[in-house]
């Protein structure tokens, strides 16, 4: 193979099916037969737009197989999960599956990426499993033999426009030599149209969780401001949409708090590198973190002794038009409400969730609910998630229930006739 890719998930997959696309002969590794045997069927173990038609048109032309076990190839990527330890710091665990799996069929002279986002350090770490596998290749580079070159590039593609991204997006790469630099670039030449920028290893993967850790602290601002706000009366979306009028100003948006596997995920990998120099991040996260709990109390404390409403909760999923409810803040605000209002009926509604999420089934949820028949038995509503499905629910369905938008969608409404009430929304 040209190119074997470890690991076929958000990232791996798209990333094996572009390049197969481009004509290289592609071997796309999981540990999951499942996974495996569905990209060699051309199917997607995921949902992600129009990724079908390029990973079943690769695998058509013979150019991607998928397999459980690592094959020889000339370049090898690695895309494995490095989620968050109970530590706050990355776990490592599927790395060093893949590098284990890896190192034995290395003979000499292989590029080996690392897209995985992964905590400063761990590239130079990587490499030093690897020679410690493989003293045999490591003596013979010495020598005067061919080098493993190791690299880091990380990902850097939104879900729900990874095609796009995957071949617009400017690319980082961290190098621990200059030919190794020098070969990923020309590797990513194949797929990418965007800039293709080289620094050392751990620079990259500081930028990597840079970016994440920006965002997040931009949107624990706009929280912040958002709970602030609520306190004033103020109309934090008005606010916001006044003050990114100032030509240096980029307020993010508030919510009902920040979910998914990087942006709430990645910043503690920074704090975990550097704990006494991490004071901003660190309450960037928190605030993040304690939105969900602040949604939650305001909605108890508005219903006052309407203990046994029925709440509609539009929204499960960590943003919208995605199917994925993984680290979404609407799960934990669903079970906390749950669990502090026994006697409501609580309706969760998701046109991009068909079954209900076991977290929920296990707080006392019986089901989902549909959008309209939730909607005409609420006493109150509480959107969550900005889904497309949700914005032009009209003022009237709304009208005489208690409405809480966390996302300031619904802010018009109010001159439509429905009382949009001042939580975290227009006043
Ligand atoms: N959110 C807000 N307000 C905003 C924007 C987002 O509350 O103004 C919330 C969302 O609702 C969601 C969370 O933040 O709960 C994260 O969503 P997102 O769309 O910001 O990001 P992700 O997690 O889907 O993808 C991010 C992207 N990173 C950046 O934009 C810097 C993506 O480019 C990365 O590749 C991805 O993380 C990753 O894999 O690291």
């Amino acid at each position: 193979f040209n190119l074997a890719v470890i690991g076929l998930g958000y990232i791996g997959l798209p990333t094996a099916a572009i390049f197969a696309a481009k004509g290289m002969r592609v071997a796309g590794v999981d540990v999951k037969q499942s996974t495996v045997d569905a990209v060699n069927r051309g199917e997607l173990p995921f949902v992600e737009p129009d990724m079908g038609v390029v990973v079943s048109g690769a695998v058509t032309l013979g150019n991607l197989v998928a397999m459980t076990e690592v094959p020889f190839a000339d370049a090898y990527i690695i895309a494995v999960p490095t989620p968050l330890a109970e530590s706050n710091g990355a776990d490592l665990s599927y790395l060093s599956s893949a590098v284990e799996a890896l190192a034995p069929k290395l003979r000499g002279g292989e590029l080996v990426i690392l897209e995985s986002t992964s905590p400063p350090g761990t590239t130079e770490r990587l490499e030093a499993e690897l020679a410690r596998a493989r003293p045999d290749l490591w003596a013979a580079a010495a020598q005067g033999g061919a080098h493993v070159h190791v690299v880091h590039s990380p990902e850097r593609v939104l879900p729900g426009r990874i095609m796009i991204e995957m071949a617009t997006n400017d690319r980082v790469i961290g190098a621990l030599t200059e030919e190794g630099g020098h070969r990923a670039k020309k590797l990513y030449e194949v797929i990418c149209q965007g800039e293709i920028l080289l620094t050392d290893s751990t620079t990259a993967e500081m930028t990597k969780l840079v970016e994440n850790t920006f965002r997040d602290v931009n949107i624990a601002f706009a929280n912040e401001l958002s709970v602030i706000c609520d306190r004033l009366g103020i109309d934090v979306w008005r606010l916001i949409e006044l003050a990114n009028h100032h030509p240096r100003v980029n307020v993010l948006r508030p919510g009902p708090g920040v979910g998914g596997h990087c942006i709430a995920v990645d910043p503690w990998f920074i704090v975990d590198s550097a704990p006494e120099e991490s004071g901003l991040i660190r309450a960037a996260r928190e605030v993040n973190d304690a939105k969900p709990h602040h949604v939650v109390s305001r909605v108890i404390s508005l219903l006052g002794d309407r203990t046994d409403a029925t709440v509609a909760v539009l929204g499960l999923t960590f943003k919208a038009n995605i199917d994925d409810v993984r680290e979404s803040p609407s799960v934990t605000i669903v079970q906390e409400l749950a669990r502090r209002l026994p006697q409501a009926r609580i309706l969760p509604v998701d046109p991009h969730v068909r079954t209900l999420p076991a977290k929920l089934a296990s707080a006392g949820i019986d089901a989902m609910s549909s959008l309209d028949e939730a909607l005409a038995a609420a006493d109150a509503v509480l959107l969550l998630v900005d889904h497309d499905a949700f914005l032009d629910v009209g003022a009237a369905q709304l009208e005489g229930r208690l409405v809480i938008d966390t996302k300031g969608v619904w802010g018009t409404k109010r001159s439509e006739g429905a009382l949009v009430h001042p939580i975290l929304a227009a006043p």
